[in-house]
């Protein structure tokens, strides 16, 4: 079968979870939130990351109600981790297509109307968007970008550095914090070029008053290399890989 009837079929049975992946304020080596990210078991072909479906769903249109099940189910296991007494805040990705559906609804209202359902404050919640989500000159979506942000849920820019180097956008769109893509972080250690964009990439943060994530740490060289240039939090296998729900809830009741 095509992947995107399979696609069609996984979102009508469920085929999908959640992992969720900490991430680590460097200073006070706290874990404040965790990043969803969408996992798809196919029943025939096991395991396929995101990045062969996400685009097959973006251009099919799939990826509305599959957004839908992403934001009810990350909510959903929020609530429930809140409800154990542990305090948390949850990163979901969004699409460019999702910010205005085809029915006309933008993604912010779904958002409001999902906190109120889960009871779930706006600060506890961050949206995690691309450059390219930016790139295309569209008012509707900076509309809604500025709408979440009134609703006082914080919007992360990710993959920074991978897209297109239009820099204006973020002094034009309401970002509030900076996800250093993973590809810089890989060759700290041993690219003089790439130690010179991650500083020059940290200095335009400061001066911008964003905070930074990095993404990708995998060694103690690069969180050392990091810590030096004063990052703010980290995310990566060094910390932990994606985790279950499961697994999660032990991770950050042992992290306290
Ligand atoms: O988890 P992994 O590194 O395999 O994810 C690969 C890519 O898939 C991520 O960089 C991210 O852009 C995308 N992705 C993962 N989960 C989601 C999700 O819930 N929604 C969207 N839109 N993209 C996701
Ligand atoms: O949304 P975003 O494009 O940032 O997705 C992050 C992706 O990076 C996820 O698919 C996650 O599984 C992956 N990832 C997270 N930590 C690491 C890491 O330390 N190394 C590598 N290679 N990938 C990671
Ligand atoms: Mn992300
Ligand atoms: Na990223």
């Amino acid at each position: 079968m095509h992947l995107e009837q399979r696609l069609r079929r996984a979102v009508k049975q469920g085929e999908f979870h959640l992992e969720y992946q900490p991430i680590v304020d460097m200073r006070t080596g706290t874990i404040n939130s965790v990043e969803a990210l969408i996992r798809w078991h196919d029943p025939e072909h096991g395991l396929i990351s995101p990045e062969a479906f996400i685009p097959i769903a973006e251009e099919t249109g799939l990826i509305e109600p599959l957004g839908e099940w992403i934001l009810h189910q990350a909510l959903t296991d929020l609530a429930d981790i809140h409800a154990q007494g542990i305090p948390l805040c949850m990163a979901i990705n969004i699409s460019a297509r999702q910010c205005i559906n085809t029915k006309g609804i933008s993604f912010c209202q779904t958002l409001q109307e999902a906190l109120e359902t889960y009871a779930i404050s706006p600060k506890d919640v961050h949206i995690e968007i691309t450059e390219s989500l930016l790139i295309e000159d569209k008012p509707q979506r900076l509309q809604c970008l500025n709408t979440i942000k009134q609703l006082g849920v914080d919007i992360y820019l990710d993959d920074f550095g991978t897209g297109y180097s239009a820099l204006s956008y973020l002094t034009k769109c309401p970002i509030s914090v900076i996800k250093i893509d993973k590809s810089f972080i890989e060759n700290i250690t041993n690219k003089q070029s790439d130690v010179k964009l991650i500083r020059a990439i940290v200095m335009m943060a400061k001066n911008l008053e964003l905070p930074i994530v990095a993404e990708g740490v995998e060694t103690r060289q690069q969180w050392d290399f990091l810590q030096g240039l004063d990052c703010d939090y980290a995310q990566g296998y060094l910390i932990s890989r994606p985790l279950t729900k499961a697994h999660l809830l032990p991770f950050l009741q042992q992290a306290v």
